[in-house]
């Protein structure tokens, strides 16, 4: 699989994923991505350009897709729309570009006859109870919460069809909260480091006893090659690094490491819906594909994270304004 198509590629775990592959094989990628409020080409910088085609395009184009799925051996979709709090305000281009979109590339997966990977998220599981002693397995029952997550189950369920009905050769995994570099503003990790180099105070939904299983973009990047390269067609795979962390644990964290007193955050207006708890068993994927995340300790990735958006202003500032003034409009 010397020739791979990235959907999303200019996203953030799309990018990050981009930059793995560089790094760590000899394909050639050639990314597709509508540059949408949360792409940007400027985090795909410093990839040689013999290893990377960028093409601007929506991947609900039928014609554009049919094109580009010809010249390559593998698809990793990672293209959606993404974040809860945008589809709580605004559903459709979830349905557009989760559903729609992902339905288009499985028609030109048909008919190329291409390997394909469907990148999702443990959010199509639900939430858990706090004290539930299970976490979600590849056997839990859908029961998505909010436009997003049930647009994201719809693709994936859209995904096993088309390998049952089709036999697309196609494989899924599910993973849990990521955090690293190149992430919107608007997510609760970069929402807070950034408030805090602006002199703003983070803001926690609720009472913030909301738990949240982080893994590092890295790890989740590594996890997905080793699914394209051994999972086994038609199967999913949850991946996760054990990283269950309560978001006001999480607020303190970032404020020590940011040299500031662990209580200057504020109590915001809760999500509407607000899922309780995502937790991955990630048994699976390590026992049959001897994966393993590198990121083992959580404040030590953190503290990269923080130090990446102090040195990197010029790649947030832009969207900062306007992200903290859609929050401000409903209280948060
Ligand atoms: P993101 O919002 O940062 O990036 C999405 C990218 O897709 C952007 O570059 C955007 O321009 C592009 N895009 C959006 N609509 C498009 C369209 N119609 N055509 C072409 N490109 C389009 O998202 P992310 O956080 O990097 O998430 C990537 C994938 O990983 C998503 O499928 C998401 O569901 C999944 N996921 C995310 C997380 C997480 O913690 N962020 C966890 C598990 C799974
Ligand atoms: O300002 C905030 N304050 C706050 O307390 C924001 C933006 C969020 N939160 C809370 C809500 C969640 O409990 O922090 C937690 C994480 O919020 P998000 O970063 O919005 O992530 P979440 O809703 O958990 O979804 C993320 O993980 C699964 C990604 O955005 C999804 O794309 C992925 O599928």
């Amino acid at each position: 699989m010397n020739r791979l198509l990235v959907t999303g590629g200019a996203g953030f775990i799309g990018s990050n994923f981009v930059h793995h592959v560089v790094a760590h094989t000899d394909a050639h990628v050639t990314v597709l991505d509508a540059l949408t409020y949360a792409g940007h080409t400027a985090s795909l910088a410093g990839i040689p350009a013999d290893r990377l085609t960028f093409i601007e395009g929506n991947i609900a184009d039928a014609e554009l897709v049919d094109g580009l799925f010809s010249t390559v051996d593998a698809v990793v979709h990672f293209a959606a729309e993404s974040h809860n709090d945008n589809s709580l305000h605004d559903p459709r281009p979830f349905l557009d570009t989760n559903v729609v979109g992902t339905y288009t590339l499985l028609e030109a997966a048909r008919r190329h006859e291409r390997r394909f990977h469907h990148v999702s998220t443990d959010e199509v599981y639900g939430d858990l109870e706090l004290d539930d002693p299970q976490r979600f397995t590849e056997t839990t029952p859908y029961n998505p919460s909010s436009p997003y997550s049930s647009t994201k189950a719809a693709s994936d369920l859209l995904v096993r069809a088309w390998v049952r009905s089709f036999a697309v050769q196609a494989t899924l995994s599910n993973c849990s909260n990521n955090y690293g570099p190149f992430q919107h503003v608007e997510k609760f990790i970069p929402r807070q480091i950034t408030n805090v180099l602006r002199g703003i105070r983070p803001k926690l939904y609720g009472a913030g006893a909301n738990v949240r299983d982080w893994i590092h973009a890295d790890d989740h990047s590594s996890a997905v090659l080793a699914v394209l390269d051994r999972g086994v067609i038609g199967e999913t795979y949850l991946i996760g690094a054990d990283g269950e962390k309560d978001n006001k644990t999480v607020v303190e964290t970032i404020l020590q490491l940011m040299g500031q007193p662990a209580d200057a955050y504020e109590h915001v207006t809760d999500r509407a819906g607000h899922d309780l708890r995502y937790a991955i068993d990630a048994s699976k994927i390590r026992a049959e594909l001897g994966w393993a995340p590198r990121f083992g300790d959580f404040d030590a990735g953190l503290a990269d994270t923080i130090a990446w958006y102090r040195d990197n202003e010029a790649w947030w500032a832009p969207s900062k304004d306007a992200t903290e003034a859609f929050y401000a409009s409903k209280g948060q």
